[in-house]
């Protein structure tokens, strides 16, 4: 985000260089970023990523291991892409993304003065700021390109960009095993670890943290956080308000603002395309006095936009068509997600989540248009009644940016974001430890006495 010019970065530029590689924003930038091209895509149920060493990340966990590969867009900034997750006890990796980004920041002030798609318009992807071992604490920076817009002709160096590193996540359970029928009960307590994977990119006076955190338990976290300045131009309270963050409160008062942001997810569980389901949950009377809900489950066979709250307790699940866990359920990667400062001033805004059937050339959930002709121009427009066959999730999550005094200066980071979690992708938690996966702690817990559980 930013309002006017920033110096030594003309918007002009900034913008000539994005249609320039527009032809190959949307994949990758491989000559120019010394960084290998994306591999083909992996076959169908390839349980390994086929990318290259220096493109691969894998990590093992307590829980299992996390393998996928990366590249940088001049648009998007990171992409990762073939992401699977080889559970504890699982022989084989099992993949969840095709593919996983941004797929726009999306920055409108109140005021009207100013709106900005920071992705598509401002190249987000082309300015990582390089990163120092203390912004990659316990972990390894690799290299990315940045655009040098001193150069007389824009063009690429390498930066340590990209931190991949592992980071405590505070309890992943805790509980006594007396409650499921373990004869001499005990306690299980353990903390939770995430591989963590980051880049900071510059909007002009705004820094975005694109972060994903993998947890051990098989969820991950999409999210980015905001930091960097509050925009110098825009103290004058010319949205009829602002907030006052100077001595006083006669002027100085910052332009409340919007942050709009989408992620784009390409779900491949178990190597292909999955199915769309539905579930509400919603208040249907009572009994004795006491509330009684109920969830109900919808398919969303075809291409549909929808809202977690406030009315329906909603949510979405993207279920394989392929592969059932060992109890027999068919494995599924659910969107834990709200958002609660929506935007409603654009109509790629609308709904919290979209489902659209796959195209190559719907990339970014704003300023699609502007990589070629005939694009439509947002997901709003992605939305035309199509059959999901391949379907791509849209995330969307709104932030009403009001300054305070606090956000000066640098701003503390601000968070949004969302969660993938598993739901039946393994017959009990990957955590679970060794000795309680048995038959009589998986479903209703079998009370056997101390004999029968010795043996
Ligand atoms: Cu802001």
């Amino acid at each position: 985000m930013r309002t006017g010019q920033t110096p030594g970065r003309a918007r002009t530029t900034r913008r000539t260089a994005a249609l320039a590689a527009s032809a190959a924003a949307v994949l990758t930038v491989p000559a120019l970023a010394a960084v290998p091209a994306t591999p083909a895509a992996a076959a169908p149920g390839a349980p390994n990523p086929d990318c290259r060493t220096s493109n691969a990340i894998q990590q093992t966990m307590r829980g299992g291991v996390w393998r996928m590969c990366w590249h940088t867009t001049s648009t998007a900034g990171l992409v990762l892409e073939d992401i699977s997750f080889q559970p504890k006890g699982e022989a084989k990796p099992i993949s969840v993304l095709k593919s996983a980004k941004l797929a726009q920041i999306h920055v409108a002030y109140d005021n009207a003065a100013a709106e900005y798609e920071d992705l598509t318009e401002m190249t987000l992807g082309d300015y990582p700021e390089p990163l120092r071992g203390k912004d990659c604490p316990g972990g390894t920076l690799k290299k990315i390109p940045r655009v040098d817009d001193e150069a007389d002709e824009p063009r690429h160096k390498m930066i340590n960009g990209l931190c991949v590193t592992t980071a405590e996540r505070g309890f992943a359970y805790h509980g006594n095993s007396g409650d499921i029928g373990e004869a001499t009960d005990k306690k299980d307590a353990e903390q939770g670890q995430d591989l963590v994977i980051y880049t900071v990119n510059s909007a002009g006076y705004y820094h975005y943290i694109n972060q994903w955190n993998f947890s051990d338990d098989g969820t991950i976290t999409p999210k980015a956080g905001a930091t960097g300045n509050l925009s110098p131009s825009d103290f004058d309270a010319s949205d009829g308000q602002g907030w006052p963050v100077g001595k006083g409160g006669a002027k100085d008062r910052a332009v409340s603002h919007h942050h709009n942001i989408f992620w784009r997810l390409n779900f491949g569980p178990d190597g292909a395309p999955g199915r769309v389901e539905q579930y509400d949950t919603k208040h249907t009377g009572s009994k004795d006095g006491i509330p009684t809900y109920r969830t109900s489950r919808t398919r969303v066979a075809k291409e549909k936009g929808g809202d977690t709250s406030p009315k329906a307790a909603r949510w979405w699940r993207v279920v394989s068509k392929k592969g059932k866990n060992a109890d027999g359920h068919a494995r599924s990667w659910e969107l834990v997600h709200h958002n609660p400062r929506k935007y409603a001033g654009r109509p790629f805004t609308k709904y919290d989540v979209y489902f659209t059937q796959y195209k190559k050339n719907e990339q970014y959930a704003s300023g699609n248009n502007d990589f070629g002709r005939g694009r439509p121009a947002h997901v709003g427009k992605f939305l035309n009644g199509e059959q999901l066959k391949h379907p791509i999730a849209w995330v969307n999550v709104g932030f009403h940016h009001i300054a305070r005094d606090e956000d000066q200066t640098p701003m503390p980071v601000h968070w949004q974001g969302f969660s993938v979690a598993p739901r039946d992708v393994t017959a009990m938690s990957p955590l679970t430890p060794d000795r309680l996966r048995k038959p009589q702690y998986n479903g209703e817990p079998q009370f056997l006495g101390e004999e029968s559980a010795r043996r």
